[in-house]
């Protein structure tokens, strides 16, 4: 049996991308709950996301949302994050709060509206140079709601040639990860619904163009994990967009709904090469990124939560018996192989992981960490006034 002393030098540097988003006020359509201590701003949304890499040291980055994070200087907002020992990451697009996207953004019959979409994306990329980010991620809300509404096949083509021509601006270091998505808000059909459409659009584009997997986006029943390994097998799984769901894209806490799934994910990303340093040819690995939303519990021992969730599963993973896996899955062993897997995910790493935590001048208790800085406190006191920043504001 492996044991977590040997594989905790693998843990070092495993880097969990915290979503600006995370840390304002969320809800559903029904009601957003107000909390105290809101951040305002952005500069407090890292403020925020600072302290989960600081108790944790999982969270390095920071991904933006534009224009919900928009500033005048993006340099001047990277190094005030790097002041408070983070970094700034994916940069998302959004182009499905405008009305002019009513029908659709990068798929639009209407070539000034396209243009408009394409023109944004241009904007990200210019932001990307600023704030030093690798990832442009892009999510379309793009879709219809009844049959013959639009013309799917023309709708594909334009999107094709609008990637097309959001890629050749990319820098060198620059990627694109595509996100698929399969409904909502569209309901009869959505542009980009499945890995296979997303893989379809960024394998005409080139190398820097990846898939971005969020584990909210399936069907109830998909196998996710064997799209993890087909992406890795295809070299184009670009990175995840990390949260749980019990009906549709419920974006809770990664690995609370489910932490044998992302245990299952872990696995393949691991037998995939997709977990570690970046590769030798120098392409990045997979990006891990949570997306989520944090409507009742306090969000930033929410963040604290989620990178922990992942931790541990991806120690789990990483504790798999490969050599004995592979050996009863060739002699046909049934049980015995089922029994590899399940040993590793039975395994309560949770001390170690404390201990491991301690070696390296984190709190063993992450949590209990946060809640005796009195950080929460300070920023309830402090952020009154102004206009608490919200899910799409
Ligand atoms: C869409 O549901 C999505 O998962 C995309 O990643 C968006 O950018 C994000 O949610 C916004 O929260
Ligand atoms: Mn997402
Ligand atoms: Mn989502």
């Amino acid at each position: 049996m492996t044991t977590l002393n040997s594989i905790a030098g693998q843990l070092d540097g495993q880097a969990i991308e915290l979503p600006s988003w995370a840390f304002g006020n969320s809800g559903t359509r029904f009601k957003v709950f107000a909390t105290p201590g809101t951040p305002r701003t952005i500069q407090e949304k890292l403020a925020d996301a600072a302290q989960v890499h600081g108790v944790t040291g999982l969270a390095p980055k920071v991904a933006l949302h534009i224009p919900w994070d928009k500033v005048d200087d993006y340099s001047a907002l990277r190094e005030f994050a790097g002041d408070l020992g983070v970094a700034l990451g994916t940069i998302n697009s959004n182009t499905f709060q405008d009305d002019a996207y009513k029908f659709g953004s990068l798929t639009h019959a209407d070539a000034a509206i396209r243009q408009q979409a394409i023109d944004h994306h241009f904007e990200c990329i210019d932001i990307m140079h600023a704030t030093g980010s690798q990832d442009l991620k892009i999510w379309l809300a793009d879709g219809t709601n009844y049959p013959g509404q639009g013309d799917m096949r023309g709708r594909q083509d334009r999107l094709a040639d609008s990637l097309e021509q959001i890629y050749a601006r990319l820098g060198s270091e620059q990627r694109l990860v595509l996100e698929y998505k399969f409904f909502e808000p569209a309901f009869y059909h959505t542009d980009v619904p499945d890995w296979g459409t997303s893989y379809a659009q960024v394998a005409a584009l080139g190398d820097k163009a990846m898939v971005c997997l969020d584990t909210g986006h399936h069907a109830p029943g998909t196998n996710i994990e064997f799209i993890v390994m087909q992406l890795l097998r295809l070299g184009k799984l670009g990175s995840f967009d990390f949260n749980s769901r019990f009906y549709a894209d419920d974006d809770l806490i990664v690995g609370a709904a489910d932490p044998f799934q992302l245990f299952r994910i872990m696995v393949e990303v691991v037998r995939g090469g997709g977990y570690g340093p970046a590769n030798q040819d120098g392409s990045s690995p997979v990006a891990f990124m949570l997306d989520q939303c944090h409507n009742v519990e306090d969000k930033i021992p929410g963040q604290i939560r989620s990178v922990l969730n992942v931790q541990e599963m991806t120690a789990r993973a990483l504790l798999v018996d490969r050599a004995a896996l592979d050996a009863a899955q060739t002699a046909g062993d049934v049980l015995g192989a089922n029994g590899i897997l399940m040993d590793a995910f039975y395994t309560d790493v949770r001390g170690d992981l404390a201990a491991w935590r301690e070696g390296r001048g984190l709190p063993a208790d992450p949590l209990a960490a946060y809640a005796a800085s009195g950080y929460q406190a300070q920023i309830a006191a402090d952020r009154v006034g102004g206009t608490q920043s919200s899910w799409g504001a």
